[in-house]
């Protein structure tokens, strides 16, 4: 059985990871446009480069929990016939032991050259301008996908929902494209679709099934139910 994953924020919740949209959201504070689009790095780029230097000197305070080490022990059994595509940028996926990890939306523990392009394991903070490891530049900057920016991998990912026979989604609102209209494509190539969500999603009609509760709880009674 070949399965594509969609993990959102819902799914580092529990792992002490601030979500975008429920109350204590992320964005809270910060308006999207100034802190999620090149528009509002251009702008103020010292306000961006705190906002991503402080999620990811947080990473060092947060563990995976019980619905990643449950993708990862699933990937154990599935290998190759599984993959997950996250629009979250923390490393927790990989922390507890996934591989096949698609970051859409990019990653807090990388950054990319504006001069060349070219995208570098990074752990510091940007905020002091640091030189690109690659071309010497002082224009490195979070890679993340901002607002009107296109995500990585969009075909490696469409031939994935092209493919599988099942489509889940976990901990997302379903509030941004194009991950909010996966469960359509995989759906429209025959797949079934599940979402584990605590709450209902502005998507959980397009699915065929919807399961309510906290990721932890959600993600592995279904891994234990589908490899037993
Ligand atoms: C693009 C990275 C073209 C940065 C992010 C009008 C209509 C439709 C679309 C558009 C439009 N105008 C503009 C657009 C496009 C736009 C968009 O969708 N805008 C929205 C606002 C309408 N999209 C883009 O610009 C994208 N690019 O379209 O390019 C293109 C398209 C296709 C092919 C080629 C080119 C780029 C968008 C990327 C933006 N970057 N993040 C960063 O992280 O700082 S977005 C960010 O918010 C996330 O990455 C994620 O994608 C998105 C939604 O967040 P969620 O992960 O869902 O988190 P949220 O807080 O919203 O929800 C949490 C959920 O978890 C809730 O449902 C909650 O109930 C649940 N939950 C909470 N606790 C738990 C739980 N579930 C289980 N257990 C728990 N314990």
């Amino acid at each position: 059985m070949r399965v594509v994953v969609l993990t959102g924020a819902g799914i580092s919740a529990e792992s002490g990871v601030p979500t975008f949209r429920d109350a204590d959201g992320l964005w809270e504070g910060h308006r999207v446009e100034d802190v999620a689009t090149p528009e509002g790095f251009d702008l103020k780029p010292s306000l961006v480069h705190a906002f991503y230097d402080a999620r990811r000197a947080a990473l060092a305070d947060v563990e995976p929990n019980p619905a990643h080490d449950a993708l990862a022990r699933l990937e154990e059994t599935l290998g190759d016939d599984l993959l997950v595509v996250t629009q979250n940028i923390d490393d927790l996926h990989e922390r507890s032991g996934s591989q096949r990890v698609l970051h859409m939306h990019g990653e807090l523990l990388s950054a990319l050259c504006r001069g060349c392009r070219s995208r570098s394991p990074w752990t510091d903070p940007l905020a002091d301008l640091p030189p690109c490891p690659r071309c010497g530049v002082t224009e490195l900057r979070p890679d993340v996908v901002w607002f009107g920016e296109i995500p990585y991998e969009m075909d490696r990912i469409y031939a994935a929902l092209e493919r599988c026979d099942l489509f889940v989604s976990v901990g997302t609102s379903g509030a941004v494209y194009p991950a909010a209209g996966f469960v359509q494509a995989a759906a429209s190539y025959g797949a079934r679709t599940l979402e584990l969500n605590l709450l209902p999603s502005e998507g959980s009609h397009l699915f065929d099934e919807t399961r309510h509760g906290p990721a932890s709880r959600l993600v592995p009674a279904w891994v234990d139910a589908l490899v037993g």
